[in-house]
Formats: structure tokens, C-alpha cells, sequence
């Protein structure tokens, strides 16, 4: 019999802690079969952030550095630096990347480090409870906004796709949702674009992958996915923002 589907060679054989129906773990999956494809596996450098996926050290199959809070584009410059041949990646929620790690990807990303971004971006803080982050919807509840985030008081959320994207270093940028099966195959070819990008040595790429929080959004699984349709795909619009052809020509 042929073998149609089969588990990662780039994921362990650890049992994920996330909720049913997070979908860190598909995304985690698409980031598994693409360095298994691109074979680089054993020369890769992954960094785990603070937050739900702070265990991505045990699941991902490849070296993993653990980051304090928003600095792993920091230990990501100083892992790819030393070791120009590595694969190095980071793996980010958005309370992490967007928040206290604002500083930490602007100037990576304008500084054009070679490493890859992979930003999951489910509008919440999840780890900690469900406290609003930088990415929050307007009108969303969280509990540091119970009454849903008000322009007023806390301000408009931050694309951060579209922001990172005016920087000249940044030269790969999509957003990407893992909602349905079609939109699992384009992220995935979005995040492989991004690997193969920073192995041609052309400059930083983030891949933003929207992302459901059935546990601190208060909705069952698929509740959580047409939510996911109906109020973030809105604002965080799907597509590639920044494109380079890997000869280095800027699409
Ligand atoms: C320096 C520091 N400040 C605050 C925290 C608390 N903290 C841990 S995870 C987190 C937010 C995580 O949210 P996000 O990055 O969106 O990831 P998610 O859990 O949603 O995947 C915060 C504020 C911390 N661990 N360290
Ligand atoms: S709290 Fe939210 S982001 Fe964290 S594992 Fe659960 S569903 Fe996923």
C-alpha cells in the first residue's frame, strides 16, 4: 500500500500541550515538513518565544534556543551572525512579537537579518489569559479590555505585516490563515518562499499566519474559525505583501 500522509520527520514524537482547535499546531506542522523538504533539518537553529508556544524547543525536530520574552530576533541576529550556514528561524505569538518585542523585530527586520519569521498572529495573549495585545480587534473583549477595545482608549491594532514591509531589509513578507485546507497548501508555500529566501541570502522574511484562541476567545473550534473569517481576515487582509524573486529582484 503507498503511503499517501505521513507525521514529519520535523516534529519529535512529543505530544503537544495547545487546546483542541489551536491551530499552533498546524502551523507547527507546515514548519516541520518544510525544512524536511528543503532537507536542512539537521543544519537548522530554531527560537522558541514566551508564550503558548514556548514549548516549540520540544516539538520542532531541529537545535532550539529558547528566548526571553520578544528578544528571540534578537538571539536569532546573534545565532545567524555566528552561523551564516544555519537555518535560523523564530517562531512568535503576537503579544510577543508586537508588544514587548516591537523594538526587537523593526530593527531586525530593518537591519535585513537572514533569518525567517514565522508570527502567529491570534489577537489575544494566550499563555497569560486572554489579556488584550497589540493585534486586538476593535470591539474584541479581552480582559484587560472587558468591555471590548475602544480606539479611545487603546488605540487602533497594528498590521504589523504592512508595517515591517516599508523597511528595505524586510524583503519578504505574506500573511497567511491555516482556516482551510486550501489556505493550510498556500501557507505552507508562503513559509517555504520565506526558508528559501533566507537560503539564497537576500534579506529577512516574515511570514504572519493568522491564528485561532478557541480558549481565551470563549468559542468552541470551529466557532473560533469563522470568527477567525468574519472579523480578523477584515483587517489583517490574506496575501503577499512584500515579494522577491530569489535572484534578488523585488517584486
Ligand atoms: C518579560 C516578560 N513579560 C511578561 C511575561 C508574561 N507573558 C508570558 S506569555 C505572554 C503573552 C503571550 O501572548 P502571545 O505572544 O500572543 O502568544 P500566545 O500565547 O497567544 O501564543 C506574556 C505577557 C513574560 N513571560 N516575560
Ligand atoms: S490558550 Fe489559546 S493560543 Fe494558547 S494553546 Fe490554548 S487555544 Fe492555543
Amino acid at each position: 500500500m503507498s503511503v499517501v500522509f505521513k507525521k514529519t520527520q520535523g516534529l519529535t514524537e512529543a505530544q503537544t500541550h495547545y487546546c483542541p482547535g489551536c491551530t499552533h499546531g498546524i502551523i507547527h506542522r507546515l514548519v516541520g515538513e518544510v525544512l524536511e523538504e528543503l532537507d536542512v533539518l539537521g543544519d537548522t537553529v530554531g527560537v522558541a518565544p514566551v508564550g503558548c508556544s514556548v514549548l516549540a524547543y520540544n516539538y520542532f525536530n531541529c537545535d532550539m534556543q529558547e528566548a526571553s520574552h520578544g528578544r528571540a530576533p534578537a538571539a536569532a541576529t546573534g545565532i545567524k551572525r555566528i552561523q551564516p550556514d544555519k537555518t535560523v528561524f523564530t517562531y512568535q505569538g503576537d503579544g510577543d512579537l508586537a508588544s514587548i518585542g516591537t523594538a526587537e523585530i523593526v530593527h531586525a527586520a530593518a537591519r535585513g537579518e537572514k533569518f525567517t519569521t514565522i508570527f502567529v498572529n491570534n489577537a489575544i495573549y494566550g499563555m497569560t489569559g486572554g489579556q488584550m495585545a497589540p493585534t486586538t480587534l476593535v470591539g474584541q473583549k479581552a480582559t484587560t479590555a472587558p468591555y471590548g477595545r475602544e480606539i479611545d482608549k487603546q488605540g487602533f491594532p497594528i498590521k504589523m505585516s504592512e508595517m515591517l514591509s516599508t523597511l528595505e531589509g524586510a524583503v519578504f513578507v505574506e500573511r497567511v490563515s491555516v482556516d482551510t485546507p486550501a489556505n493550510v497548501r498556500k501557507a505552507k508555500k508562503a513559509i517555504k518562499k520565506a526558508f528559501e529566501v533566507q537560503h539564497a541570502g537576500l534579506g529577512f522574511g516574515i511570514v504572519e499566519v493568522l491564528s485561532t484562541c478557541p480558549t481565551n476567545w470563549g468559542l468552541a473550534p470551529n466557532d473560533s474559525l469563522q470568527w477567525l473569517r468574519d472579523n480578523m481576515m477584515p483587517y489583517y487582509p490574506l496575501g503577499n505583501i512584500k515579494n522577491i524573486d530569489l535572484n534578488g529582484e523585488v517584486k
